[in-house]
Protein backbone atom coordinates (compact mmCIF):
# COMPACT_ATOMS: atom_id res chain seq x y z
CA UNK A 1 0.00 0.00 0.00
CA UNK A 2 1.86 3.00 -1.19
CA UNK A 3 0.39 5.40 2.07
CA UNK A 4 2.08 6.09 5.45
CA UNK A 5 0.95 8.33 8.27
CA UNK A 6 3.44 11.30 8.84
CA UNK A 7 3.61 12.38 12.73
CA UNK A 8 5.15 16.19 12.50
CA UNK A 9 6.90 17.71 15.05
CA UNK A 10 5.23 20.40 16.72
CA UNK A 11 6.43 23.71 18.21
CA UNK A 12 4.21 24.35 21.35
CA UNK A 13 4.21 26.46 23.99
CA UNK A 14 2.34 29.04 26.54
CA UNK A 15 0.80 30.51 23.54
CA UNK A 16 -0.38 27.65 21.51
CA UNK A 17 0.89 25.32 19.22
CA UNK A 18 2.48 25.80 15.49
CA UNK A 19 3.36 22.75 13.03
CA UNK A 20 5.53 23.72 9.65
CA UNK A 21 6.03 21.84 6.68
CA UNK A 22 8.31 22.28 4.05
CA UNK A 23 9.22 20.99 0.51
CA UNK A 24 11.89 17.77 0.32
CA UNK A 25 12.32 18.25 4.16
CA UNK A 26 9.29 17.01 6.26
CA UNK A 27 7.19 16.42 2.98
CA UNK A 28 8.76 14.19 1.12
CA UNK A 29 8.40 16.31 -2.44
CA UNK A 30 8.47 19.77 -3.13
CA UNK A 31 4.86 21.78 -2.79
CA UNK A 32 3.46 22.70 -6.10
CA UNK A 33 -0.55 23.11 -5.20
CA UNK A 34 -2.30 23.75 -1.77
CA UNK A 35 -6.02 23.24 -1.39
CA UNK A 36 -8.73 22.59 1.32
CA UNK A 37 -11.59 21.18 1.44
CA UNK A 38 -14.24 22.83 3.90
CA UNK A 39 -18.18 22.83 5.12
CA UNK A 40 -18.31 18.94 4.11
CA UNK A 41 -21.29 17.25 4.70
CA UNK A 42 -21.19 13.91 6.68
CA UNK A 43 -23.39 11.56 4.77
CA UNK A 44 -21.60 12.91 1.01
CA UNK A 45 -18.60 10.99 0.27
CA UNK A 46 -16.02 12.37 -1.52
CA UNK A 47 -12.32 11.17 -3.88
CA UNK A 48 -13.32 8.04 -5.27
CA UNK A 49 -10.70 8.35 -7.57
CA UNK A 50 -6.71 7.49 -8.52
CA UNK A 51 -4.14 9.80 -9.45
CA UNK A 52 -1.28 8.41 -12.27
CA UNK A 53 1.34 11.17 -10.61
CA UNK A 54 0.19 12.75 -8.17
CA UNK A 55 1.59 12.33 -4.52
CA UNK A 56 -0.35 14.20 -1.44
CA UNK A 57 -0.21 14.71 2.23
CA UNK A 58 -3.47 15.45 3.68
CA UNK A 59 -3.77 16.99 6.96
CA UNK A 60 -6.87 17.14 9.00
CA UNK A 61 -6.46 20.92 10.36
CA UNK A 62 -10.05 20.54 12.16
CA UNK A 63 -12.17 17.72 13.29
CA UNK A 64 -12.03 13.95 11.26
CA UNK A 65 -13.01 12.16 8.46
CA UNK A 66 -12.32 8.71 7.47
CA UNK A 67 -9.86 7.40 4.02
CA UNK A 68 -10.51 4.34 2.56
CA UNK A 69 -7.20 3.24 0.56
CA UNK A 70 -6.93 0.65 -2.03
CA UNK A 71 -3.90 -0.63 -4.30
CA UNK A 72 -6.20 -2.78 -6.27
CA UNK A 73 -5.29 -5.64 -4.18
CA UNK A 74 -6.16 -4.75 -0.20
CA UNK A 75 -8.41 -1.85 1.11
CA UNK A 76 -7.71 0.20 4.49
CA UNK A 77 -9.57 2.08 6.43
CA UNK A 78 -7.66 5.14 8.05
CA UNK A 79 -8.92 7.93 10.38
CA UNK A 80 -7.79 11.19 10.13
CA UNK A 81 -8.27 13.37 13.07
CA UNK A 82 -5.34 15.25 14.49
CA UNK A 83 -3.34 18.26 12.63
CA UNK A 84 -0.29 17.01 13.80
CA UNK A 85 -0.81 13.71 11.49
CA UNK A 86 0.03 13.96 7.69
CA UNK A 87 -1.60 11.22 5.90
CA UNK A 88 1.01 10.80 2.62
CA UNK A 89 -0.49 8.64 -1.02
CA UNK A 90 1.55 7.78 -3.18
CA UNK A 91 0.66 7.32 -6.92
CA UNK A 92 -1.85 4.70 -7.93
CA UNK A 93 -3.84 4.97 -4.66
CA UNK A 94 -7.60 5.05 -4.89
CA UNK A 95 -9.01 7.30 -2.31
CA UNK A 96 -13.24 7.58 -0.87
CA UNK A 97 -13.21 9.96 1.89
CA UNK A 98 -16.50 9.77 4.12
CA UNK A 99 -17.83 10.52 7.84
CA UNK A 100 -17.11 13.71 7.88
CA UNK A 101 -17.42 15.22 10.77
CA UNK A 102 -19.13 18.68 11.21
CA UNK A 103 -16.56 21.66 10.62
CA UNK A 104 -14.00 19.01 9.17
CA UNK A 105 -11.46 20.74 7.48
CA UNK A 106 -8.45 19.06 4.96
CA UNK A 107 -5.57 20.78 4.15
CA UNK A 108 -3.44 19.10 0.85
CA UNK A 109 -0.34 19.61 0.07
CA UNK A 110 0.59 18.20 -3.68
CA UNK A 111 3.34 17.46 -6.00
CA UNK A 112 2.14 18.75 -9.28
CA UNK A 113 -0.38 21.31 -10.21
CA UNK A 114 -3.75 20.12 -11.19
CA UNK A 115 -4.41 17.97 -13.92
CA UNK A 116 -7.62 16.91 -14.37
CA UNK A 117 -6.20 14.28 -17.00
CA UNK A 118 -4.03 12.34 -14.85
CA UNK A 119 -7.44 11.81 -12.34
CA UNK A 120 -8.79 8.06 -12.81
CA UNK A 121 -12.24 8.30 -11.80
CA UNK A 122 -13.78 4.45 -13.09
CA UNK A 123 -12.44 1.66 -10.54
CA UNK A 124 -12.37 -0.48 -12.91
CA UNK A 125 -10.17 1.86 -15.17
CA UNK A 126 -8.09 1.67 -11.81
CA UNK A 127 -7.88 -1.82 -11.30
CA UNK A 128 -6.64 -1.94 -15.24
CA UNK A 129 -4.07 0.07 -14.72
CA UNK A 130 -2.84 -1.54 -11.26
CA UNK A 131 -2.79 -4.97 -12.19
CA UNK A 132 -0.75 -4.00 -15.31
CA UNK A 133 2.25 -2.33 -13.56
C1 LIG B 1 -7.81 14.17 -3.58
C2 LIG B 1 -8.75 14.48 -2.48
C3 LIG B 1 -8.14 14.35 -1.13
C4 LIG B 1 -9.62 22.21 -9.10
O1 LIG B 1 -10.05 22.97 -9.98
N1 LIG B 1 -8.33 22.31 -8.65
C5 LIG B 1 -7.82 21.50 -7.68
O2 LIG B 1 -6.64 21.66 -7.30
C6 LIG B 1 -8.67 20.50 -7.11
C7 LIG B 1 -8.14 19.55 -6.04
C8 LIG B 1 -9.98 20.41 -7.56
N2 LIG B 1 -10.43 21.26 -8.52
C9 LIG B 1 -11.83 21.17 -8.93
C10 LIG B 1 -12.21 19.90 -9.68
C11 LIG B 1 -13.66 19.72 -9.30
O3 LIG B 1 -14.49 20.43 -10.19
O4 LIG B 1 -12.65 21.19 -7.76
C12 LIG B 1 -13.77 20.35 -7.91
C13 LIG B 1 -13.84 19.32 -6.78
O5 LIG B 1 -12.73 18.38 -6.93
P1 LIG B 1 -12.88 16.82 -6.59
O6 LIG B 1 -14.24 16.37 -6.93
O7 LIG B 1 -11.74 16.11 -7.26
O8 LIG B 1 -12.68 16.84 -5.01
P2 LIG B 1 -12.47 15.61 -4.01
O9 LIG B 1 -12.66 16.14 -2.65
O10 LIG B 1 -13.30 14.45 -4.43
O11 LIG B 1 -10.93 15.19 -4.21
C14 LIG B 1 -9.91 16.11 -3.87
C15 LIG B 1 -8.79 16.07 -4.90
O12 LIG B 1 -9.33 16.30 -6.20
C16 LIG B 1 -8.05 14.76 -4.92
O13 LIG B 1 -6.86 14.90 -5.64
O14 LIG B 1 -6.96 13.32 -3.43
O15 LIG B 1 -9.36 15.77 -2.59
Amino acid sequence: MNYKLLDFKIFGDERGKLISLEGNMNVPFEIKRVYWIFDTIPEQERGKHAHKDLEQIIVAIDGACQFVLDDGTNREKIWLNRPDVGLYIGKNMWREMRHFSYGCKLMVLASTHYDESEYIRNYQDFLKLVNKN
